[in-house]
């Protein structure tokens, strides 16, 4: 066994814990935990590991979010670990998200002993499985192989699982099982007589939109996307989560749904044919069922066994890229013409927003005009991460990104708010060379306060923090407050110093009353990364602007 450092533990004694990491070391890179009673051994066997790094975080919860966020930013699989009881069900909320958002990910927690539970042991196959997550629990003779089918099932059903190791195995002397080879799964397959259709559904338009979402990202389809866009001329779009799949950038229309441009949304609904790749056509995408014109034949492409939403008319089964190879082929075979379409358009004014007035009437910060400034000194390679609250509005609509991999609001899945802090160190590890943006509320980053020191340690000079400070709950004062006058009382939130709090664990803090306060965004952003801090912009807004995507929600809740 020569995968070892320091002192000799892994090789003199190969422990059921050291045989779990030795497992997981053949897949992972990048641990995120909090140690106690039932990891410790574990984490100990991962530090003596080379090639692979722990990085601690504050809040168990905050192990799986970062975990979440590592593999939503590079692809590779997440591991998080705690201990058991307290630990495993501080992690909870980010399971339930990180379930529902289909991460391949493996959680190693402690569990009881193989004799019986203690007191304050809990049944933690039964609460993992309510959160939708199957545990795998380690044995003395078979650790190594058990590890392995639980890596195998994460990565093959993309969904995170639980490892459990009972507390009185974790130091005990292992067996010397073997993780079996695990089986990539293989991409589906569309049918011939699919592609046909959909080519000649292409090939009888005029105005075909194409709109992509995250699956289309991880079936690797943008190029052979962008090529089926070219032949027909078609306007591209994308969801939140799909952000800059189309190589093609001048004839996208930006983000598709709530946070979309109206001027581009009008143009969406006057496709006659829109074919949607790896997109799960929520409420938020279709605008509540407003997005397609009734006329508009919505086609959807994707893994899933039947169409996600019911205003789909046909669907084709199968991997995004593979459709859109074949379907590209399909047209360049047939000698379709472009409809000419994107070129007969000029897309770029189309994707404008209201812009800010600077400052609100209640004499706070416009959160459009502070969003427009922060959107003119932000780096091109950026990250940018988001918790949830009213503030995404703003996020959304003038922080575009490059890349899907480049974008990510870890609890829209599972529509949880304080997971914010806690995403920068996993993105910040998977993006070692970008700048992490972190976009937070003050309710949410309150929430999420354990892992601000996670977030200044990993990220250092290569993060910041944008608070929307409008110290209330703004999603709740919008909704419930004004739209059915409910008690404002539990909606505020006293005005906290984000600016002070960052610089108590080591972040260079800056309160942003007015526009001008972001110049130091451009100061910070010229100064090389090693030599400045993390950067907490406290940006004390007004939560009277209500961003479009929100006025959408009570139109449909009244
Ligand atoms: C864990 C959790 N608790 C409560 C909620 C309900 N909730 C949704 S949005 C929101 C307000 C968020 O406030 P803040 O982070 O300040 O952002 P803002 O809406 O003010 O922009 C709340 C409390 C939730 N979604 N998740």
């Amino acid at each position: 066994m020569a995968l070892r450092r320091g002192s000799d533990t892994l090789s003199v004694m190969p422990t059921v814990s050291a045989q779990i990491a030795l497992a997981l070391a053949e897949h992972v890179e990048q641990v995120f935990g909090v140690m106690g009673n039932g990891n410790a051994y574990l984490l100990d066997a991962f530090e003596r590991l080379p090639g692979v790094t722990v990085t601690t975080v504050r809040h168990e919860a905050g192990a799986v979010v970062a975990a979440d966020a590592f593999h939503r930013a590079s692809g590779g699989l997440a591991v998080a670990t705690a201990t058991y009881g307290a630990g495993f069900t501080n992690m909870l909320t980010p399971l339930a998200e990180s379930v529902l958002g289909r991460v391949p990910m493996v959680v190693v927690v402690g569990d009881q002993p193989t004799v019986g539970p203690r007191p304050w042991d809990v049944d933690q196959v039964a609460i993992a499985s309510a959160v939708g997550a199957r545990t795998f629990t380690v044995g003395v003779d078979e650790a190594a192989a058990v590890t392995g089918d639980a890596i195998e099932w994460a990565l093959t059903q993309r969904t995170p699982v639980v490892l459990a190791i009972p507390y009185d195995l974790a130091a005990r002397e292992a067996g010397r099982s073997k993780p079996r080879a695990i089986t990539k799964p293989s991409p589906v397959i569309p049918q011939p007589a699919d592609i046909d259709e959909l080519v000649e559904l292409l090939a009888l338009a005029q105005r075909p939109y194409l709109l992509s979402g995250r699956g289309a990202w991880l079936a690797g389809a943008g190029e052979a996307l962008g090529e089926v866009a070219d032949l027909t001329g078609a306007i591209t779009g994308t969801t939140a989560l799909g952000r800059g799949l189309f190589p093609r950038g001048e004839f996208d229309l930006g983000v598709t749904g709530g946070f979309g441009a109206e001027q581009a949304m009008a143009v969406v609904g006057q496709a006659d044919v829109a074919v949607v790749f790896g997109a799960a056509l929520n409420q938020f995408t279709t605008r509540f069922g407003d997005l397609f014109d009734p006329e508009t034949v919505v086609v959807q492409v994707d893994v899933a066994e039947t169409p996600t939403n019911p205003r789909v008319n046909r669907f084709l089964r199968g991997d995004a890229a593979l459709v859109a190879v074949a379907v590209a082929e399909g047209l360049r075979t047939r000698g379709i013409p472009s409809t000419g379409w994107r070129e007969s358009l000029e897309i770029a004014p189309l994707r404008r927003y209201e812009p800010g007035t600077g400052v609100a009437p209640d004499g706070r910060l416009d959160p459009r005009s502070v969003a427009e400034r922060i959107a003119e000194l932000l780096p091109d390679d950026r990250v940018v991460v988001t918790d949830g609250g009213h503030f995404l509005g703003w996020v959304n609509m003038f922080w575009p990104v490059a890349a899907p991999d480049r974008m990510m609001t870890i609890g829209t899945a599972y529509q949880s708010i304080g997971l914010g802090f806690s995403s920068v160190a996993g993105a910040a590890s998977a993006k070692p060379e970008s700048t992490i943006v972190l976009a937070t509320g003050d309710g949410g980053g309150l929430m999420a306060l354990a892992d601000l020191e996670t977030a200044v340690r990993v990220a250092g000079g290569s993060g910041i923090a944008v608070v929307w400070n409008d110290a209330a709950y703004s999603a709740e004062v919008t909704l419930y407050g004004r739209a059915k006058g409910l008690s404002l009382e539990p909606m505020l939130i006293p005005e906290v110093d984000f600016a002070a709090l960052g610089e108590a664990v080591g972040a260079e803090g800056v309160v942003v009353r007015a526009v001008a306060d972001l110049d130091r965004l451009a100061t910070w952003s010229a100064e090389p990364a090693e030599s400045r801090r993390f950067l907490v912009l406290d940006c004390r807004i007004s939560g009277e602007i209500v961003a479009p995507y929100q006025q959408e929600i009570i139109r449909v809740n009244s």
